[in-house]
């Protein structure tokens, strides 16, 4: 069964609707704000993780969870809830979307985690290339505390709250939580070792939670509508709605919200029109935006669209942004692509990743142009497996998983391009 419009949190997603504070209204949001800030605090953490919502931002980590881990004692710091808006994720445009188009969802999802944490403060820090979600999201914010939603006594819940939109200035890895962090306080944007962790010592060494946007956006709707509610949607373990931004060669690209646990094939063929050429045409998925292995066609047949059936299968949710390749694809540029992506943003700070994200890109090179040698495929899967795990953040990692997936799923193909390019059978494909 497929999400019925009335369960979806995001009812203006497309920006059909008025986007403003009074539409906002208008269709639930902001309704008696104070009084789920009334519940309290504890109150309020045991029904987020009563709901089951794990974080949208790629890594799935219980959202309740990680916001008790706040302070609950005060030390003198203050606590400070960190939203991140730098969605760089290849394939990923969910985000936006809310910002650009439901942004009182972010707005009020500020509030209320802010006042679970114990925070009077929350900074959205926004990719600096998203201009018009950075205008739509000032103008609710602004609109919030014209309207005494936001400030003293924010929507007269007794609590004080204030709301900062800070823009980045293009870099992938401020999408990092630590080298988000790092650039907030104005330096250069690198990972921090963890732990600690930001909940002990984040943004100006205070208690910080982190959090996606997704994931603070549909907490106002969980805390009204209930977490039985929420957990009713997806399987044990993978519950709520999520939003799936689907791109490539499907017939209608979309972002879409739906019940977690949705087939794939659902998904693509109820939402986007199907596969470019009809199911048989697929040859690969990316489900998860760049930083997963890929699934090949075979698989996807039976692909469930949560984090724990793709983690089974070595491949993973991730941002649920769906990347669809049909057979025209040459799957091992489309994967070079990513090598030289993951390269580029290297922020260089740790050798296994700098140097091998380097060395990474340099054999997909050839690979791409056929002009490796076949003892050069085991030798690729190694250098990922050295970079994988020995980092000091997960875009070693994030470079090294599509290469494994490549390896894993399309050796074939890699060593019939070696042999052909060696028989002269096959002009070498322009890298670009
Ligand atoms: C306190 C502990 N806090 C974990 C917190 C931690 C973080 C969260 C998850 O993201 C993923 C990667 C890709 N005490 C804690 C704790 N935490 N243990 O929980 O932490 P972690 O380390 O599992 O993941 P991460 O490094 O935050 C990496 C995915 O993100 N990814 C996606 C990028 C997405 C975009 C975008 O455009 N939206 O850039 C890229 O790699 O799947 O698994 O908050 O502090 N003991
Ligand atoms: Fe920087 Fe890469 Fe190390 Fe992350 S893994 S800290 S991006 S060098």
């Amino acid at each position: 069964m497929f999400l019925r419009d009335e369960d979806r949190i995001f009812q203006n997603i497309y920006g059909m609707k008025d986007r403003t504070l009074a539409g906002a209204k208008a269709r639930g949001l902001w309704d008696d704000t104070a009084g789920i800030i009334g519940r309290g605090r504890d109150a309020i953490l045991d029904e987020m993780k009563k709901s089951g919502l794990r974080g949208r931002g790629g890594a799935g980590f219980p959202t309740g969870l990680k916001w008790s881990f706040m302070p609950k004692e005060s030390d003198g710091r203050p606590h400070y809830l960190v939203v991140n808006a730098d969605e760089s994720e290849p394939g990923t445009c969910k985000d936006r979307e809310i910002m650009r188009h439901d942004p009182h969802t972010l707005v009020e999802g500020c509030l209320v985690a802010g006042f679970a944490m114990g925070a009077h403060a929350a900074y959205i820090y926004i990719r600096g290339e998203f201009i018009r979600e950075r205008e739509a999201l000032q103008i609710a914010i602004d609109e919030a505390y014209e309207d005494g939603l936001l400030g003293r006594n924010a929507a007269k819940s007794g609590w004080d709250f204030d709301v900062y939109l800070h823009h980045g200035a293009g870099a992938y890895i401020c999408g990092e939580e630590t080298a988000l962090l790092e650039s907030l306080e104005g330096r250069k944007g690198m990972p921090r070792l963890k732990p600690p962790f930001p909940a002990n010592t984040g943004l100006y060494g205070c208690p910080t939670t982190v959090n996606n946007v997704e994931s603070i956006a549909v907490a106002p709707t969980i805390l009204r509508r209930g977490a039985d509610w929420f957990a009713g949607f997806g399987r044990q373990n993978n519950a709520g709605t999520k939003l799936f931004a689907i791109s490539g060669h499907v017939n209608q690209p979309c972002v879409v919200e739906e019940a977690m646990s949705i087939p794939l094939r659902e998904l693509l063929d109820k939402h986007c029109g199907g596969v470019r050429g009809g199911w048989d045409n697929l040859k690969a998925v990316i489900p998860g935006g760049s930083s997963v292995q890929c699934l090949p066609s075979p698989v996807c047949g039976d692909a469930i669209m949560d984090f724990d059936w793709l983690r089974e299968q070595k491949s993973g949710l991730g941002t649920a942004a769906v990347i669809v390749m049909d057979q025209s694809t040459d799957i091992i540029k489309a994967i070079w692509r990513l090598s030289k992506f993951y390269k580029h943003e290297s922020c260089g700070q740790c050798t296994p990743c700098r140097e091998g994200t380097g060395w990474m890109m340099r054999v997909m090179d050839r690979l791409v142009t056929g002009e490796a040698e076949i003892e050069e495929i085991d030798m690729l899967f190694d250098v990922t497996k050295q970079v994988e795990g020995h980092t000091i953040c997960a875009l070693g990692d994030a470079a090294a998983w599509p290469i494994q997936g490549l390896i894993r799923h399309y050796r074939d193909e890699i060593e019939d391009r070696i042999k052909a390019k060696k028989t002269g059978r096959v002009s070498a494909v322009a890298a670009e």
